[in-house]
């Protein structure tokens, strides 16, 4: 039998060593559906419950293996449902292939079911964007897509109208043109490193100075010992904006930590008090946590030239992989012998890292959140990979995981989605069997994509699901009181109970709500064969302050006490007894 489009597809797919797809059927795919099932011993079909959580699952699998990440819809509304999904891709840089279907293709644009221009709805969304026309068309396409989405590190589509999907090949369509086997399954990576004269200015600038502080992000994470040798010669302090967490480990005598609003003190400080600043990777986008303009001479390290100057005023930029144009600038560089800035720095750290330890050993109840990641971080193995949503979460993630050994981290950055952390799981466990694979979340971000559960039952991904329940839309109630001066309104939630929910799905599901019950809870739940939620109950309202509050926020604070929230007091104890154990 010749082969359809379809099979054309996924064989070309198979030729890019894709071997996973995160998806979800529907009757505008039939057709690459059929090829999936007869080329399912070599092509893995994972299917979702919801079509973001395929994107989501894809561009999760993009960020823990650096490879491609695939995900399926049918035509209209699957497609439709991706979009997050591939925003979020799109936002944080991963290379995603979306692939869609279409209505027949004579009766596009006539009022037909499901009769929407993915192309067209995905024009913002993807670097690369094609309708197949045939058979002959869809392996160039496909080629030029993963080529795409692999050089400019976003998302490509390809949708393909439902009958075309099952057209076969040597029906005559070939254009002349069109040399049959032309276009290669091959991937170049660009590696040309910056001039020489570029790697002389950018090293005299750091020899000059004197207070040294380096921010190495996601860019740098397949570089750690060129950061580490780095802030070893320049005897500055590392600070990891979040998707950068991953960079060094954080019992590193040379790293202070996050940075931003869920960040620490020491790396504000740093920060504030640098006179050189050299950015490797990242694109962190709060500009009031940088050094003044014109405070720090800047060096800028980054794959992408129009990132260079983005958020600080660079003067020199070097372009290209972190890792290898740290390894050309580094022999360039002077030992620095005085230790006195990065000294500092870590008596900073140490003094946030008690805080921190006080904050997570509290037998307050109800239990405060940050006690669930206190004790969740000293009980991961040293390969874990953790997936946190966007909320409160990311904050108690951000400062009570630490990074040990291989473990990685990510959550949605730039795009700061929720309902992307089990997504993000089921890519990691697909990508990476026998892992520890944990998912933290949010009850609200749980919620939105909480079919995801059946998935990890249904293909025994033991994932752990550490779901914090305050029965509330916690960021938003903060931000509404601290950032906006309002009381709280529209935030709370119908509490649901998850443990039963998690064993109505066929997981195991725990529920906590003491304190000196959740090491042991978190502890039987981790060694669970399959996946597992874990319920932890915990004080609404705590909330997640910077390393620094401003006199601004203390005000807005005070001024939303001042206007009547239902919980002012319960508040106003939490907060005060918080500053009361940072001060004694
Ligand atoms: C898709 C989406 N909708 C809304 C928001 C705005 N938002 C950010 S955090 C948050 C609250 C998250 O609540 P929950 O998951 O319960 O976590 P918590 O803050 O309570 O820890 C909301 C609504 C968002 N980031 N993404
Ligand atoms: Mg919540």
């Amino acid at each position: 039998m010749a082969k359809t489009t379809a099979d054309l597809l996924v064989e070309r797919l198979l030729d890019w060593d894709v071997d996973t797809i995160f998806g979800f059927p529907g009757d505008g795919i039939n057709g690459i559906f059929e090829a999936l099932r007869t080329h399912k011993d070599k092509m893995r079909f994972i299917q979702v419950r919801h079509e973001e959580a395929a994107a989501f699952a894809a561009c999760g699998y993009a960020k823990y293996t650096g490879r491609l990440g695939v995900c399926l819809a049918t035509s209209g509304p699957g497609g439709i449902h991706l979009l997050n999904g591939l925003y979020d891709a799109k936002s944080d840089g991963q290379p995603v292939l979306a692939i869609t279907g279409h209505t027949f293709h004579d009766l596009i644009n006539t009022h037909y079911q499901q009769d929407v221009d993915l192309d067209r709805v995905f024009m913002d969304v993807a670097e690369y964007n094609e309708r197949v026309m045939g058979p002959e068309h869809v392996v160039n396409v496909v080629d030029e897509a993963i080529k795409t989405a692999l050089t400019r590190h976003g998302v490509a589509h390809i949708t393909i109208p439902k009958d075309i999907q099952m057209w076969e090949l040597g029906e005559g369509t070939r254009s002349k043109a069109n040399i049959a086997h032309h276009s290669a399954d091959l991937f170049a990576p660009d590696g040309v490193a910056p001039p020489t004269a570029q790697l002389e200015r950018a090293a005299d600038l750091i020899n000059a100075g004197s207070n040294v502080a380096i921010m190495a992000g996601r860019g740098c994470l397949g570089a750690r010992d060129e950061v580490e040798q780095l802030a070893r010669t320049v005897s500055g302090p590392v600070i990891k904006p979040l998707l950068g967490k991953g960079v060094l480990p954080d019992d590193s005598p040379y790293t202070t930590g996050g940075i931003g609003l869920l960040g620490t003190a020491p790396s504000q400080d740093a920060l504030k008090e640098c006179d050189t600043l050299i950015i490797a990777g990242a694109g962190m986008p709060y500009m009031e946590f940088y050094p003044k303009p014109g405070q720090a001479k800047c060096v800028q390290i980054d794959y992408d030239p129009e990132r260079i100057g983005l958020r600080y005023p660079a003067d020199v930029g070097l372009v290209g992989d972190c890792g290898a144009v740290l390894r050309a600038l580094l022999p360039l560089l002077d030992q620095k012998t005085d230790l006195s800035f990065l000294q500092k720095a870590q008596d900073g750290k140490k003094d946030w890292d008690q805080l921190m330890n006080e904050r997570g050993t509290s037998t307050a109840v109800p239990m405060k959140p940050q006690v669930v990641t206190h004790h969740l971080s000293k009980l991961l193995r040293d390969d874990a990979i953790v997936s946190s949503d966007s909320g409160t979460i990311a904050t108690w993630s951000a400062r009570h995981i630490d990074m040990r050994g291989d473990m990685m981290f990510s959550l949605s950055g730039s795009l700061a989605t929720m309902a992307n952390s089990v997504p993000y799981s089921i890519g990691a466990a697909a990508a990476y069997p026998g892992r520890q694979v944990i998912s933290i979340v949010g009850d609200g971000g749980f919620t939105m994509l909480m079919g995801e559960l059946a998935t990890l039952v249904k293909y025994k991904m033991p994932v752990k699901v550490i779901i914090f329940k305050n029965n509330s839309l916690g960021q938003i109630k903060w931000e509404q009181i601290a950032q906006e001066g309002n009381p709280e309104y529209g935030v709370d939630l119908q509490p649901i109970d998850f443990a039963m929910y998690a064993r109505a799905c066929g997981a195991e599901g725990f529920s906590v709500d003491d304190p000196k019950q959740i090491e042991s809870t978190l502890r039987e739940a981790l060694a669970t064969a399959g996946p597992a939620v874990v319920e932890c109950v915990i004080d609404p309202n705590e909330p997640p302050m910077p390393g620094h509050i401003t006199v601004e926020q203390a005000k807005k604070f005070a001024s939303a006490m001042a206007r009547g929230d239902e919980n002012r007091w319960d508040i106003v104890r939490t907060v005060i007894r918080d500053k009361v154990r940072e001060v004694v």
